[in-house]
């Protein structure tokens, strides 16, 4: 097979133009190419909103499923499949709203996926409302008088809740987002990824020129001994206004493959009872 971006590409994306997703699609697309991985293997799963219709436009397996959750449903589909590659793909407010305990779980979880969060700091499909990451103050059809609450920031709370692959990216440097998902995808465990992606059509407050101006790269991931300091420096940039991206943070730990198909059983707490590797969606029931 002769592997290039366009043969995951499935029907024409029906985002405005100039949507930040579309250099999400585009990255991930040279990814898959650049690593030689068969169509057949990867399997996307995405949320609801503009940006889980990403599943829609490749050719790959997807599940398009509900609104908050992607991760659960990716979780299983990796532990029922190990040679999948898994991507769990939405919005700010499908992770960090209606999601957000999920997301909190995957992190301490460790499932060996990767998660792209596409925030653009708004609720895109609905039509403008405000989401958990719009800024204090911001304006938005929901929220006339400007958003009351404090934001809330996926990067530092994935480095708080335990994530093993931590990073950022911006749609306006499909470069570096390429580089991030490339290593996102060999990452063993929970690889995680913050995209600021603009939304032209309802967010005209985070512009692309409004993040070029904030962001920093960092060049080097902090490592475990460091987590202290990753979450320092994340929680000054953000305070300063400033966005750090690229690879924030990188550790190794067991995954939740290693700890639950262990020798292809499951061993239950009930003494005596053990769970095949088949039975793993029962098992989901049984955790909850
Ligand atoms: C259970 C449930 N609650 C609410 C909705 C309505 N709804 C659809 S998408 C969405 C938010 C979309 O915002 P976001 O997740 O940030 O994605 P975006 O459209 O910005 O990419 C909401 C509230 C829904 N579909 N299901
Ligand atoms: S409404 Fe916003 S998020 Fe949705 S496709 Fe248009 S630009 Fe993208």
């Amino acid at each position: 097979m002769n592997y290039e971006p366009k043969i995951y590409e499935a029907k024409k994306p029906g985002w405005c133009p100039g949507c930040g997703d579309f250099a999400v699609l585009a990255a991930l697309k040279q990814v898959f190419a650049k690593n030689k991985i068969p169509p057949w293997q990867i399997t996307i799963v995405s949320g609801i909103g503009c940006s889980g219709k990403i599943s829609d436009y490749v050719a790959t397996n997807s599940v398009h499923t509900l609104h908050g959750r992607v991760l659960p449903v990716a979780t299983a589909i990796k532990l029922s499949n190990p040679e999948l590659y898994v991507i769990g793909a939405g919005g700010d407010g499908d992770a960090y709203a209606i999601g957000l305990f999920h997301f909190i779980h995957s992190c301490r979880r460790n499932p060996e996926i990767t998660y792209i969060v596409m925030n653009n700091q708004i609720y895109g499909l609905t039509k403008g409302q405000f989401s958990p990451t719009s800024s204090k103050g911001f304006v938005t059809t929901s929220t006339p008088y400007g958003v009351q609450e404090e934001s809330i920031d996926g990067v530092l709370l994935a480095l708080e809740s335990g994530a093993t692959f931590v990073a950022r990216g911006f749609s306006g440097d499909v470069k570096q987002l390429t580089e991030i998902f490339d290593k996102a995808l060999k990452h063993k465990g929970f690889a995680f990824i913050d995209v600021l992606s603009p939304c032209v059509t309802f967010n005209r407050f985070n512009t692309y020129d409004w993040f070029r101006k904030r962001i920093v790269k960092v060049e080097e991931p902090f490592g475990i001994r460091h987590l202290p300091r990753a979450i320092r420096f994340v929680r000054e940039a953000l305070e300063d206004g400033r966005f750090l991206t690229g690879i924030i943070f990188e550790t190794k730990k067991s995954t939740l493959s290693d700890l639950i198909l262990k020798d292809k059983k499951v061993p239950l707490v009930k003494k005596g009872l053990e769970v095949k590797k088949e039975d793993i969606l029962d098992l989901f029931y049984i955790f909850k």
